[in-house]
């Protein structure tokens, strides 16, 4: 039997063929020690009293979870101290963080949505954590939020941490996208998922269509006509799936193909959709491009998009290369 590679292994053979600074290792090392604590946490869930609300509000106005706060914490702990960033965002904190001064500035941008999907927490579905890694583009002083507001195109890193049935990290540093699985005897992410790719087509796709009435035109369309099945225009019978928790779902559509849509709708429009683009849709967008399949708001390229602010929500649709393509197609025709 083949040798299980680990992560750590991974990661060197990724630096030896030049793909990895050793910096970027070392930061992926370390976001992947504090997402197996994070997993611990998640997994105690209310045998050490961690489910529930905190009773504060993140930046967004929405109720922070117990363990969205203690999750956001072990990513900053984690990496402060390890000379490799510059700064972090989170979708838990208004500003950039800033690495104290008693430790070393490095070269990287770290973003993550600590845990994502939290509101699934207290009834024990699949949680995650996203990441996102940046150069930082300017190394004479402090990072500010405008050092972050690059487009998705300029990652350098990105992944996500799935707290299910098990614990994967799934990860691309620009060379496919790979999944680690972890063992839990021995506390090592072992390479379990070589080069995921996402099939071009599908007949599997995730919407909340509790929003169907507010949606546009074109997804209106695209929706129905997979409702219509067999008997409408596509020919054939499709199957929805919806978790509520980006992570799941999406590594689902990685998994085994599939298209995923959060659309802007009539309730979101001047917020200008659900999902943050920088520690949501841009990683996402990178691993699933990563694999072969496409991510847009339906009329744009995500990881083209300029950001405006750290916070900004935009329209995701990915997954499945054909499938997201004519959706696209569909916003074009209006
Ligand atoms: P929470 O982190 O508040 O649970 O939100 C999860 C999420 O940002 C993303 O993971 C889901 O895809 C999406 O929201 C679910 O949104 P709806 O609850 O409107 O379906």
């Amino acid at each position: 039997m083949a040798q299980a590679v680990s992560l750590t292994r991974f990661l060197i053979e990724e630096q030896r063929a030049g793909r990895a600074p050793a910096d970027l290792r070392l930061l992926l090392d370390v976001v992947a020690r504090a997402a197996k604590t994070i997993g611990v946490k998640v997994s105690k869930g209310a045998l050490a009293g961690m489910l529930g609300e905190a009773g504060t509000e993140n930046v967004q106005g929405e109720a922070q979870k117990k363990l969205d706060v203690i999750a956001n914490e072990i990513l900053l702990q984690a990496n402060e101290w390890g000379g490799h960033l510059a700064a972090m965002a989170s979708e838990e904190l208004e500003n950039v963080h800033q690495i104290p001064c008693d430790h070393p500035r490095g070269d990287y941008l770290l973003l993550f949505d600590p845990l994502d999907g939290s509101s699934n927490i207290d009834i024990n579905v699949t949680v995650g954590t996203i990441f996102s890694v940046l150069e930082n583009p300017r190394r004479d002083h402090a990072p500010a939020e405008a050092d972050f507001l690059q487009p998705g195109r300029k990652q350098v890193a990105a992944g996500y941490v799935t707290y299910g049935p098990s614990t994967q990290l799934v990860l691309t540093v620009g060379n496919g996208v790979h999944a680690f699985t972890l063992d839990r005897e021995t506390g090592e992410f072992i390479h379990t998922h070589p080069f995921m790719t996402v099939p071009e087509d599908t007949r599997e796709f995730a919407i909340n269509a509790s929003n169907a009435r507010h949606w546009e035109k074109p997804v209106q369309r695209y929706i129905t006509e997979l409702q219509q099945g067999k008997d409408g225009p596509r020919g054939v019978d499709f199957n929805m799936r919806w978790v509520a928790s980006m992570v799941a779902d999406v590594h689902r559509v990685l998994t085994r193909g599939g298209i995923f849509l959060y659309p802007l709708d009539e309730k979101i429009r001047l917020q200008g959709g659900r999902l943050r683009l920088m520690y949501e849709a841009n990683p996402m967008a990178m691993l699933i491009e990563q694999a072969g399949g496409a991510a847009s708001t339906g009329r744009e390229r995500i990881l083209d998009l300029q950001p405006q602010k750290l916070h900004q929500r935009v329209p995701v649709i990915l997954g499945s290369r054909n499938e997201v393509e004519r959706v696209v197609a569909y916003h074009r025709e209006g």
